[in-house]
């Protein structure tokens, strides 16, 4: 069972993911990333595919062209926790 960062963890995780930022509504957190083509914003989300089904933790997201659209929310948890945070950091290291 996986639980939701409480807010202080959250603040803390989100200070080192400052390209995020949490959505209450959503309770996720999103980012937006823009490439140059639409090759490069696909060949990006293969590899996010990929470090997704390893976690078994899976985006929320869009595409248009080169736009990739992202949130990440645990359902099991039914709002952010840990796992957000570490394909955060494993999505950010791809950039
Ligand atoms: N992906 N974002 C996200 N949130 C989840 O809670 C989740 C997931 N992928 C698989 C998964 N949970 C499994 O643990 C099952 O609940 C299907």
């Amino acid at each position: 069972m996986i639980s939701e960062l409480d807010v202080k963890s959250r603040e803390i995780a989100l200070s080192n993911l400052t390209e995020w930022s949490y959505e209450e509504d959503k309770k996720g957190i999103r980012r937006i990333i823009k490439f140059d083509n639409f090759v490069s914003a696909f060949g990006f989300m293969s590899k996010v595919a990929i470090l997704a089904e390893k976690a078994d933790h899976h985006p929320e997201w869009f595409n248009v062209y080169s736009t990739v659209d992202i949130l990440l929310t645990t359902h099991d948890a039914d709002g952010l926790s840990q796992r957000d945070i570490d394909l955060a950091t494993q999505i950010d290291a791809l950039l």
